[in-house]
């Protein structure tokens, strides 16, 4: 019994949780003092034995309640503690230097924006959801006309669908505006493709101006200007290309940032990566909008495409994945 007195003493003074439940097993615990006190019971006479079993009862309630007791206070010390330990100012300074830029593609979409904007272009947004008239037709692209197996395509039940490029906002701009026209149209853009550089949706940016006299040497100028002002100095090479929207057609290269040119695995060792597809306005193209006889130039260009060889991301998913790691690396 003084054991156990001794034992319920310690324990008014105990200050840790951990001292708190070594001293319940002592007491408590299967080979604990009180079931060692209870299995000497059996050593006694009957009086006693009762006497002593309602002297262990009591004992063992008094120290259960005031272990209850110990251990929320000691519980609640402790909680308190880490608060303290954890407690954040927010009225402090931001002591992070580097600051976010954003999700890298709102930062390349708006560096491309502010480029074309500063320089006249008008920002058109344009719906997610197209005709077939403005999607294809209006762009030269007639039913059974191969390109459209190229840019595989969502349709909803009404013949509408999801636009699969940002060009039928030349076909808005040309309609709903008189020349001249400067224009740029950005947004998401839908295909039935699943890659690592394919994505189902995505987002592209479609230059048109429209004026009479504008011509080839208009368009070089402008895209090379772009590339330089978004990649630093680059080479640029414009290859002949097909558009059935645009004649002539051209795809744009510019030197590999990686490697500058001496060849590497994002530009397959050719020292050149393909940015962007331009070239004259079509005249049926002109004609489908009634602008017979005007001359303009357009260009299209992946945001995401972009945004991966300014970024160095090799896999155009990981835009889209919401992987906290990846984006604090911006
Ligand atoms: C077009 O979409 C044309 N409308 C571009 C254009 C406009 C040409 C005006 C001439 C004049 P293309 O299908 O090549 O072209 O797509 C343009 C860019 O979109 C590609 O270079 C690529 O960067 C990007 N792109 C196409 N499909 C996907 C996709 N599934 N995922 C991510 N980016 C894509």
């Amino acid at each position: 019994m003084q054991a156990l007195q001794a034992a319920l003493e310690k324990l008014e003074e105990v200050k840790d949780l951990h001292t708190l439940e070594e001293l319940r097993l002592l007491v408590l615990g299967k080979k604990g003092l009180l079931a060692h006190a209870f299995a000497g019971l059996k050593e006694l006479e009957q009086e006693e034995k009762t006497r002593y079993a309602q002297e262990l009862n009591r004992f063992k309630e008094s120290f259960s309640t005031l272990h209850a007791q110990k251990k929320q206070a000691l519980q609640a010390l402790e909680l308190q503690v880490r608060l303290e330990a954890e407690k954040i100012d927010v009225s402090l300074a931001n002591t992070h230097s580097g600051g976010s830029l954003g999700h890298p593609l709102n930062y390349t979409k708006e560096r491309i924006i502010t480029h074309f904007t500063q320089r006249g272009f008008k920002l058109h947004l344009g719906a997610l959801v197209e005709d077939d008239f403005h999607n294809f037709s209006a762009l030269n692209i007639p039913p059974h006309h191969p390109a459209r197996a190229m840019q595989d395509t969502f349709y909803f039940k009404d013949h509408k669908l999801l636009r699969t490029h940002t060009s039928p906002s030349q076909i808005h701009a040309m309609q709903t505006q008189t020349p001249p026209i400067k224009m740029i149209a950005v947004g998401h853009t839908f295909r039935r493709d699943y890659d690592t550089t394919h994505t189902p949706m995505f987002s592209q940016v479609e230059g048109l101006v429209v004026d009479t006299g504008v011509h080839f040497g208009h368009l070089k100028q402008v895209l090379e200007e772009f590339l330089n002002a978004f990649f630093g100095s680059v080479k640029v090479r414009w290859r002949s290309s097909f558009f059935p929207f645009t004649e002539p057609s051209a795809e744009v290269d510019m030197s590999c940032v990686f490697c500058q040119q001496k060849g590497c695995k994002v530009c397959k060792n050719t020292g050149w990566l393909e940015v962007l597809g331009a070239g004259l306005v079509h005249p049926e193209v002109f004609k489908n909008v009634g602008l017979e006889g005007m001359q303009g130039y357009a260009f299209g260009l992946g945001i995401e495409r972009l945004a991966m060889l300014s970024c160095e991301i090799n896999d155009l998913r990981s835009f889209f994945e919401t992987d906290l790691r990846m984006l604090e690396a911006f």
